[in-house]
């Protein structure tokens, strides 16, 4: 095992309060004020959505490059435009999941921000409040020249790349590709969020996209308790405080559980 890091492998879940937890963690849940979640592409997998990498990952069928990238969107505006409509509509036709809502329901008893790398719109519509997304949203489009904005639901999706109805340009999606810069703004506020948490939870990411995957790091360097919900190891076991291994849908609505009982007893 791993120094430094307790692993927890929980057996198969049944009850909701079935697994347990290391004591040092149920202390800090206790205790804590401001909890991040940094998610990222698999605590949407229990939802339907495919991730990027392993297994049934997306990257696998095709690399990035082709088409997460502008140069593909200025060479081939229908491709790209079309894969983003393919997503959108396989995400319009899904719900949150599990712990996208015990993400929110975290809110009642902590001061809690999230900063997801996914470009779903999913915890927006689980009902968290306080979201920084470093990839954007899949929701929304603009113009490449003027910058204007075409935002679902009232803009009326096509299957070829649309035209600016203001100039004319090509609409994009307003998602950040391999070689963009993230929106400061966005990236700031998450990692400040992150260096200030009591406890930082890295959920269903493989954290090889940088600059994001800064992110836990941030935290850790800040002092939180870094805590990662993975099916497996990632870059970042080695430098977490607790790995839980298991499907996010199931540990966060437990890893609640428990915190209700321990907040209540404040
Ligand atoms: C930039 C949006 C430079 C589009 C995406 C160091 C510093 C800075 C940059 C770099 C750097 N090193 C390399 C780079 C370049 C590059 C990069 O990081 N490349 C990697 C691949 C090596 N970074 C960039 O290009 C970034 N831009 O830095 O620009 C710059 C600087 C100045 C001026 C100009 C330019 C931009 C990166 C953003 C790219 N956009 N997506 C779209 O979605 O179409 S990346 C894509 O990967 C998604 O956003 C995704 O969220 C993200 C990360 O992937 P994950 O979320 O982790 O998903 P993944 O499938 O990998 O993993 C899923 C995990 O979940 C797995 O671990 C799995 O085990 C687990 N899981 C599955 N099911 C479950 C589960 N866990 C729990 N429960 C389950 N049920
Ligand atoms: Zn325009």
């Amino acid at each position: 095992m791993e120094r430094g890091t307790l692993q927890h492998v929980p057996r198969s879940i049944k009850s909701s309060t079935d697994m347990q937890f290391k004591d040092q963690f149920l202390q800090k849940l206790k205790y804590a004020k401001r909890i991040v979640f940094f998610t990222g592409a698999g605590i949407s997998a229990e939802s339907g959505i495919a991730t990027f990498r392993g297994a049934d990952g997306i990257w696998n069928k095709m690399k990035p490059e082709e088409l997460a990238n502008f140069d593909a969107f200025m060479k081939n505006p229908d491709l790209v435009w079309e894969w983003y409509q393919h997503r959108r509509d396989i995400i319009h036709k899904v719900q949150p999941n599990t712990g996208h809502f015990a993400i929110a329901e975290f809110e009642k008893f902590y001061d809690v921000t999230v900063v997801t790398q996914n470009i779903d719109n999913l915890h927006k519509r689980a009902g968290s409040s306080k979201i920084y997304e470093l990839h954007g949203n899949i929701e929304r489009n603009y113009c490449v020249d003027c910058y204007e904005s075409y935002n679902t639901p009232n803009f009326e999706l096509t299957n070829t790349a649309p035209r600016c109805e203001k100039c004319g340009g090509l609409v994009r999606p307003d998602v950040v590709w391999f070689g963009e810069m993230l929106p400061q703004d966005e990236l700031e506020s998450g990692d400040k969020a992150a260096a200030w948490s009591d406890i930082c939870f890295v959920v269903g990411t493989s954290a090889v996209v940088y600059p994001a995957a800064y992110i836990p790091m941030s935290a850790k360097k800040g002092g939180s308790y870094v805590v990662e919900i993975n099916l497996e190891r990632t870059e970042l076991s080695r430098s977490v405080d607790y790995s839980i291994y298991g499907k996010s849908g199931e540990i966060l609505p437990q890893i609640l559980e428990q915190a209700k009982n321990l907040r209540t007893d404040l």
